[in-house]
C-alpha cells in the first residue's frame, strides 16, 4: 500500500507564532488520520518547529545544497537538515527552477545528497503553461523526473516522493482538474515502471498547485494521486486540517 502523503509549503512566509500555534493542533489531528503529514517552514524556524510538532508531524526543508561543507555563505547542508531532526526535504520547487535558475542536474545533485544524508527528497517537478498550451507537458515533466531517477538506484526510492505541480497552478488559484492531474500522475508512474514496476507501484505522487480543502478530496480519489504538497492553505491551520483529513 502506498503511503498517502500531506505536506505543507510555508514558502518564505510564517513566524514562530504561527509555529506555536498551527502545529500542535495539527499534531493532535496527524495521530488520528492514516495519512503521513508534513510541514516544511522557514529554515530558520524548522528547529522551533520540529520542538512543537511532536512525533506525529514530519518538518522537512524547502530547499538544501548539493555540497556537504565549506565556503558557500548562506547555504544549508543536508547533514545540518538532519541534525536538527529534519526527515524531508523539497527539492526543485518550480519557484527554485524559475526564480534561482536550478536546473535538472543540479536538483538531481541535490536529491542524491538528501538520500545519502537519510532524508527523504520531494523532487517537484511540472510545465509552465507555455509549455502545456504547446503540447509539451508530458515532455517536460517526464524529462524532470528522468533527470533524477538516471543518477538514483531503485533501492534510494523508499526515500523519494514526487510532486508534480504545474507551474501554472501554483500561486494563480487555478488548479489542475482531477482528470488533468491524474493524467500526468499516471505517466510518472508509467515512467518510474520502466525503472522498477514494484518500486512503481510503492512511490508515493503528490499533486500540488493551488490545493485548498474544496478541491482536495476530488484529487485524492484519483487512482495514482497519493496526497498533496500544499502551499498557501498550508498557512491556515483550519484550512490545512480539512484538507490532511480528506486524505484520510
Ligand atoms: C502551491 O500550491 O502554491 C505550491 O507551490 C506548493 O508547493
Amino acid at each position: 500500500m502506498r503511503k498517502k502523503i500531506v505536506a505543507g509549503n510555508w514558502k518564505m512566509n510564517g513566524s514562530p507564532e504561527l509555529a506555536n500555534t498551527l502545529l500542535p493542533r495539527l499534531a493532535e489531528v496527524a495521530k488520528d488520520i492514516q495519512a503521513d503529514v508534513l510541514v516544511c517552514p522557514p529554515t530558520v524556524f524548522a528547529s522551533l518547529a520540529k520542538n512543537v510538532a511532536g512525533e506525529s508531524v514530519a518538518i522537512g526543508a524547502q530547499n538544501c545544497s548539493d555540497k556537504a561543507s565549506g565556503a558557500y555563505t548562506g547555504e544549508v547542508s543536508v547533514a545540518m537538515l538532519s541534525e536538527i531532526g529534519l526527515s524531508h526535504v523539497l527539492v526543485g520547487h518550480s519557484e527554485r527552477r524559475a526564480i534561482f535558475g536550478e536546473t535538472d542536474e543540479l536538483i538531481a545533485a541535490k536529491v542524491a545528497a538528501a538520500i545519502e544524508g537519510g532524508l527523504t527528497a520531494v523532487l517537484c517537478v511540472g510545465e509552465t503553461l507555455d509549455e502545456r498550451e504547446s503540447d509539451k507537458t508530458l515532455e517536460i515533466v517526464l524529462g524532470q523526473v528522468k533527470a533524477v531517477l538516471d543518477t538514483l538506484s531503485a533501492e534510494q526510492w523508499t526515500q523519494l516522493v514526487i510532486a508534480y505541480e504545474p507551474v501554472w497552478a501554483i500561486g494563480t488559484g487555478k488548479t489542475a482538474t482531477s482528470d488533468q492531474a491524474q493524467e500526468v500522475h499516471q505517466a510518472i508512474r508509467n515512467c518510474l515502471a520502466e525503472y522498477s514496476a514494484d518500486g512503481a507501484g510503492e512511490m508515493s505522487l503528490l499533486y500540488g498547485g493551488s490545493v485548498k480543502a474544496a478541491n482536495a478530496g476530488e484529487l485524492f480519489a484519483q487512482q495514482d494521486i497519493d496526497g498533496a504538497l500544499v502551499g498557501g492553505a498550508s498557512l491556515d491551520a483550519d484550512e490545512f486540517i480539512a484538507i490532511c483529513r480528506q486524505a484520510g
